[in-house]
């Protein structure tokens, strides 16, 4: 009995580290998702990727969509955009007329962004256009001047649809 009780209480012991192991590791990979996930977050959040369809060599125009953040807490606006690739680049909207047909529509510069105001550039809203493409770098680069002095370097990635 006595003997049966102290191997008991061994394997008690045993799982109970075991248990303990395995729960560390548990709250250790924990930890880790959650610092993957909180730096995956904050990145994405820092970055406000830029992103553009691919488009054949002999196109001369393409559009950009993904976001554009105002970081700061004070309104500015977007006095202009320049690209490595492209002579030009505006914004545009989209607006439906009366016949139900979507229209672009060019907007001036500057862009006036309230506080921390995020523009969301999609297919079917606000984008951005790119004219004239040169030869040059392989990446596509995009500088958002804004008013307050602060450039804003961003590579534009190419999704594939
Ligand atoms: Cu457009």
């Amino acid at each position: 009995m006595r003997v049966i009780a102290v191997t008991h209480l061994i394997i008690n012991l045993i799982e109970v580290l075991l248990l303990r192991k395995v729960n560390i590791t548990n709250s250790g990979i924990l930890f880790l998702i959650q610092v993957n996930l909180f730096v995956f977050c904050h990145k994405s959040n820092a970055n406000h990727t830029l992103w553009t369809i691919p488009v054949p060599d002999v196109a001369k125009t393409t559009a950009v969509y993904g976001e554009i953040q105002n970081p700061e807490d004070a309104e500015i606006s977007i006095l202009s955009i320049i690209s490595n690739q492209y002579k030009r680049v505006e914004f545009h909207s989209m607006t439906t007329d009366k016949e139900g047909i979507m229209r672009m529509r060019k907007l001036e510069f500057p862009i006036l962004m309230k506080a921390k105001e995020i523009i969301h550039l999609d297919r079917n809203g606000i984008h951005l256009m790119l004219y004239e493409k040169q030869m040059g770098e392989e990446n596509l680069y995009l500088e958002i001047q804004f008013s307050n002095g602060v450039t804003k370097k961003m590579l534009v990635e190419t999704k594939s649809l």
